[in-house]
């Protein structure tokens, strides 16, 4: 910790340095639809076991930032029982015979209040985090997160989850818009894809850290002792 109270994480393009009290953990969409067989994430035809090497660190990190009292935020990606907030562009997309609304193992694809919808247990949120429930990509969009954050003054986000170039990327860069600095930690956040894993990392720190910041949960709890 500096001197002020604030806390510099090693990260690329360079340092990250925030301060606690106005930084908030954002933990994007780690739901059974995307990282369990039988979702969402499955119905696009992806192998949903390439997430789940994102629980332990989270798990990690989430404990770390519990255990000192700091924010905690998390997002749910999904839609109204009656589906009145589902795009029907995004209904029909990919032309899956199974699609969003429609019932599946964990219940119905991508609703909220259903089985799948839900957060996984390992990360399970407790009383007194937010629950952000969005029906796009970025956290922003039709949410009350940007009023959160400004009533709590958060202006620094640390931000993890899946999949990394979808629904975290489209975050940071709308967070990115919207004043925060954000430093994603990389073992945080996954993709069905490697290579959109790298790639969506590169494109948030590239050109000076043009939407944030990447380091990693390790480089990170070694920077909270
Ligand atoms: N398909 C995919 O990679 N992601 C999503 O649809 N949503 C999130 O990233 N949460």
């Amino acid at each position: 910790m500096n001197i002020d109270g604030t806390i510099t994480v090693p990260a690329e393009p360079y340092e990250f340095t925030f301060n606690p009290e106005t930084c908030a953990l954002l933990i994007i969409d780690m739901q059974r639809d995307f990282l369990e067989p039988g979702g969402f994430g499955e119905m696009l035809g992806n192998d949903v076991s390439q997430l789940r090497s994102t629980i332990e660190p989270n798990k990690k990190l989430l404990a770390a930032w519990r255990a000192r009292g700091w924010s905690v935020i998390h997002t749910r990606e999904g839609h109204r029982p009656d589906l009145g907030c589902l795009p029907p562009a995004k209904k029909i997309r990919g032309r899956s015979p199974t699609s969003i609304g429609d019932h599946g193992p964990m219940g119905r694809i991508l609703v909220r209040g259903e089985e799948g919808h839900d957060i996984i247990q390992e990360l399970y949120p407790k009383f007194g985090e937010a629950v952000i429930d969005k029906p796009g990509k970025g956290a922003f969009y039709a949410t009350d997160l940007h009023a959160i954050l400004m009533n709590r003054g958060i202006k620094q986000l640390v931000v993890t989850g899946v999949t990394t170039e979808v629904c975290v990327n489209t975050t940071v860069r709308e967070a990115n818009d919207r004043g925060y600095d954000c430093l994603v930690p990389s073992d945080c956040c996954g993709s069905y894809y490697p290579e959109f894993h790298e790639m969506g990392l590169k494109m948030i720190k590239a050109q000076g850290g043009i939407f944030g910041w990447v380091s990693d949960s390790t480089t990170l709890l070694a920077a909270l002792e």
